[in-house]
């Protein structure tokens, strides 16, 4: 498998699972102004959507999109996946709001909306984090392991501290947690982010 990904991005949530999974694995930072991959390449032709995360699989399959890529990698390594009948449906309604809900409320941060907007994005936000933080089955979103939800809430938590949106205290306990897990730190450090 090779992770495509920028430091920062969304696709910071693949890495860490990627490192959690301690499997052989590649992988090839983009630079998403140019376009350009870290060995030369064009981005573009390797996926026409141009954004991270790209996951080109071993079959030369390429899948895009966070919520496909993050529940890939779940069955791939079904330990970040949630238990019982309903668990990947679970999955995926929670990997749903944190894209549709969480992700792209920081459209204002990321791309210089005014202050008035990211005001009121980053209180909808908090609001939004604020229900997950509510809902958590125990240490972490399903219960007492991680799953790739809870990656790509440490993702958003990481998005929140750089662009000083508050954090519910449950969230902000989630992030401490996660931080901790030397797979995470590893993940951080091998994006430049720490
Ligand atoms: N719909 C995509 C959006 C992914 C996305 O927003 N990626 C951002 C980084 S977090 C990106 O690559 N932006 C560069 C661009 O759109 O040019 C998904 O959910 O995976």
């Amino acid at each position: 498998m090779k992770l495509y990904y920028c430091p920062w991005a969304c696709s910071l949530a693949a890495h860490i699972i990627l490192h959690e999974a301690g499997e052989p694995f590649e992988s090839e930072s983009v630079d998403l102004r140019t376009k350009i991959t870290a060995s030369g390449a064009d981005f573009n032709a390797i996926t026409p959507k141009s954004y991270v995360p790209a996951l080109r699989l071993d079959d030369q399959e390429l899948v895009t999109e966070n919520i496909a890529v993050l529940d890939y990698l779940a069955q791939v390594y079904p330990r970040f996946g949630v238990p019982g009948a309903l668990g990947r449906t679970r999955l995926l309604e929670a990997l749903a709001y944190i894209s549709t809900e969480i992700h792209k409320s920081f459209k204002p941060f990321w791309h210089q909306g005014n202050d008035s907007q990211k005001a009121a994005a980053g209180a909808y936000i908090t609001a939004r984090l604020r229900y997950l933080g509510e809902t958590m089955k125990g240490d972490y979103l399903f219960g007492d392991a991680p799953s790739a939800a809870d990656f790509y809430v440490f993702v958003m938590t990481k998005w929140a501290e750089r662009f000083g949106v508050e954090l519910p205290a449950p969230i902000a306990a989630l992030r401490d947690r996660l931080a901790a897990r030397p797979a995470v730190a590893a993940t951080l450090a091998a994006e430049g982010l720490v």
